[in-house]
């Protein structure tokens, strides 16, 4: 059993760590959410296309309207989680995972594909840290216990690539990982694995991960993020998708666990609608037995994160319009070198905005299939076929290879001969394929091919050795750090103060990294605007100041800059003062307090005040003043003296008197809430009156000096004045 999370406390990796050597997954394999049919009600709400809601979990910001529900997609959400290190990558999860997403894909910052065997340790070395059993392990760790935390299982991800790929699928299956990008054809095309053996190690793998039940992704979209015109490249990319479904049934693997990693090729100002939407429904009409992961574009994602988000809404629509069964979340913090974790989160909720604003749209809207978009969607549909003929014609997928038919910048059938092209004879591991000798004899489970076993001897192929360590964890070799220096152990020791200790650095990466983000406009055009940027950032103190975006606002006038750096000072947190907060009565309760006693008021500003602005934004209903709440009110005006206000109150049996103080020199301003306190006394009705004042220079701490029951700065809201006059007059047992 894992440890249960407190939702209050920080995930602790060096408990995490502890005993991680005996530690294995409870459960293995895949898991989709769980839609009920008949929908999901939800606070006033009835949903056609949710998931079951999470027992921990952190809504929209505008759910605080609706009772905080947080509605889940009915579709599995991916984020990818990139910091390199394990240790902060498992706190970004947890993150994550209150938001609603529950495929976790973590990308290691080295190219794993360049790795040809297996690593132990968590070593960071120049390149990034790459895929190792001890961090895979305790991350896997980790999920465990967040799926736990917020009542839905947790897919974690990596990528089964490289010359390593049959020994990382093992891996992978050994320790519970349930989803994994493979395809042969990404191995070629973009890490030049020789071709023979990467379609050899694929069918390994793909037979490994077909026994742990790991869902597979194919590589096709990085075909579109390659490609010189991502939209014109569409059939080549379902000719990718077919070759990695074809190939990963014919070795064995289900069906269900193949997925497509489909993406919409355009994005704005192109009118992404027309390329995107007869793609989606093409794939759909192919591949219909597969499961269709939809990728965020991000082949023209740019530094700008609402650009980014914009694409993302549009790419979400097509996936609802079309279908999808997980829908991946893409930031642009790759490009930007820094991945910001509260990005993942923005990813996430992108999708969970537009899946309940769009949630049931196909009972709204139907796609119309005549006209162009049929059309459009068999075009791709007979192109993608004539391809896969001229493959077939000129002997087969190695020799089209060969001739560089992929990643071509044409629209096919069109070519400019500019796509990658891989000599068969070369690549990395050319000639390392051995034939199997008649005597090979390889007793595990999962195993592709060829394999002289016993006659009749033997049901289970590791029978013959007591189980192999797919169905005997405890026969897992584990090893931890080889180096005392290059360990996830000093890494911990460093940030051990900002994790554990009471010390504060912002952080967008790795803990205590202090990188933050500043956002400013500067009056000046773009190349002045980016040096004034460089500049700014290093007079505030950031060291290694870099503009990571930049926008022209006017070629003139200026840009919006944004700059990345980190702050090298430490606050301590013992030194913070958290002022007392407010506890807001819930709105229906102070409406119902409100209309039970009718309640009302007099107000003005008092004194030589004639700034009435901020008074009568408190008042009027239109930007959530007190009469949004029901309180009525006599506006008396400017200037108005004090003892008028209260002749006022007595007159029309007012409970509260509310003033508006703003000028403060000679403490005027206090003089006044005194003489207001002080009058009303002498009068006899401090005791069923309220008094409250308000003003630019008046904090909440007045009110006792002043003889008030409550005082109010800048910020304050309708509800909040509604909040005192009910707590008072509770207080007094008026209610
Ligand atoms: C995605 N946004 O979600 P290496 N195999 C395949 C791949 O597509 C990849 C790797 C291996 C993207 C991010 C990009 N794809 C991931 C089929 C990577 C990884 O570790 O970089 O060598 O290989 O798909």
């Amino acid at each position: 059993m894992t440890k249960q999370l407190d939702p209050k406390q920080k995930l602790d990796i060096e408990e995490i760590l502890t005993d991680l050597e005996n530690y294995h997954p409870p459960r293995k394999g895949w898991t989709w959410r769980e839609a009920p049919a008949e929908g999901v009600d939800m606070g006033p709400f009835h949903y056609r296309n949710m998931s079951k809601p999470l027992k921990n979990s952190i809504g929209l910001p505008a759910s605080k309207y609706f009772d905080a529900i947080d509605p889940q997609p009915s579709c599995v959400v991916t984020t990818e989680i990139a910091s390199g290190r394990f240790e902060d990558d498992i706190r970004r999860m947890r993150m994550a995972a209150w938001h609603g997403a529950d495929h976790l894909m973590v990308i290691r910052t080295t190219g794993q594909s360049h790795i040809d065997g297996l690593l132990e340790g968590t070593p960071e070395g120049v390149g990034g840290v790459p895929i190792t059993r001890k961090q895979i392990r305790a991350s896997r760790k980790a999920c465990d216990m967040i799926e736990e935390e917020v009542g839905r299982p947790i897919n974690f991800h990596s990528y089964v690539s490289g010359v390593a790929g049959p020994e990382v699928a093992v891996l992978f299956a050994e320790e519970g990982i349930n989803g994994a990008h493979q395809d042969p054809q990404y191995n070629i095309l973009y890490r030049n694995v020789n071709m023979y053996r990467s379609f050899v190690d694929a069918a390994e793998a793909k037979k490994v991960m077909n026994g742990a039940r790991i869902f597979q992704i194919d590589g096709a979209h990085n075909a579109n993020a390659t490609a010189k015109a991502g939209w014109l490249v569409m059939p080549e990319l379902m000719v990718q998708h077919g070759i990695n479904c074809a190939f990963s049934v014919a070795v064995g693997m289900s069906k269900d666990l193949i997925g497509l990693s489909t993406v919409p090729p355009n994005a704005p100002p192109a009118p992404k609608l027309w390329y995107d939407l007869p793609y989606a429904v093409a794939l759909r009409d192919f591949f219909s037995e597969y499961k269709m992961r939809a990728q965020q574009n991000t082949r023209y994602i740019e530094a700008d994160i609402e650009e980014a988000i914009r694409t993302h809404t549009i790419d979400t629509l097509i996936s609802m319009l079309t279908s999808a069964d997980l829908q991946s979340t893409i930031t642009p913090d790759e490009g930007r070198n820094v991945p910001w974790h509260y990005n993942n989160i923005r990813g996430v909720q992108t999708v969970k905005q537009t899946w309940a604003a769009l949630d049931g749209i196909k009972e709204l809207l139907s796609i119309n299939y005549e006209g162009p978009l049929g059309e459009m969607a068999r075009d791709i549909k007979i192109r993608a076929v004539a391809f896969l003929e001229e493959i077939i014609e000129i002997g087969g997928y190695f020799a089209a290879v060969e001739r560089g038919f992929f990643v071509d910048s044409a629209k096919y059938p069109e070519r400019h001969g500019d796509g990658i092209a891989r000599d068969g004879n070369g690549g990395v591991a050319a000639g390392s394929i051995v034939p199997r000798d008649p005597d090979y004899l390889a007793p595990v489970c999962d195993h592709f091919g060829y394999n002289a076993l016993p006659e009749g001897v033997v049901t289970h192929a590791c029978d013959l050795i007591g189980g192999c360590t797919l169905c005997k964890p405890e026969k897992i070799v584990y090893i931890d750090e080889l180096d005392p220096e290059d360990s996830a152990d000093k890494r911990l020791e460093a940030t051990y103060p900002y994790r554990k200790g009471t010390l504060v650095k912002p952080e967008a990466e790795w803990a205590g990294d202090g990188t933050i983000l500043t956002q400013f406009f500067v009056p000046l055009p773009e190349d002045f605007a980016a040096a004034y940027g460089v500049e700014m950032g290093k007079r505030l103190g950031l060291e290694d100041p870099q503009v990571v975006n930049i926008q022209v606002m006017h070629p003139a006038e200026g840009c919006f800059v944004e700059v990345k750096g980190k702050v090298t000072f430490d606050v301590d947190v013992r030194t913070l003062r958290v002022p007392e907060k407010e506890v807001i009565l819930p709105e229906e309760e102070l409406r119902a307090a409100v209309k039970q006693l009718g309640l009302t008021v007099v107000a003005g500003t008092v004194g030589e005040d004639e700034h009435s602005v901020g008074l009568r934004e408190i008042l009027d209903i239109k930007h959530g003043g007190i009469e949004k709440y029901g309180v009525k009110y006599h506006y008396l005006g400017t200037s108005v003296p004090v003892s008028k206000l209260i002749d006022a109150a007595i007159e029309t049996g007012a409970h509260a008197i509310l003033i508006s103080t703003i000028i403060s020199h000679n403490d005027v301003h206090r003089a006044q809430m005194r003489k207001l306190a002080d009058l009303c006394v002498e009068r006899g009705i401090r005791d069923r009156m309220i008094l409250i004042a308000g003003g630019t220079q008046v904090n909440r701490e007045m009110a006792a000096e002043t003889g008030l029951d409550a005082t109010f700065g800048r910020g304050t809201k309708g509800i909040d004045v509604v909040n005192a006059m009910v707590k008072a007059l509770k207080g007094r047992g008026v209610l």
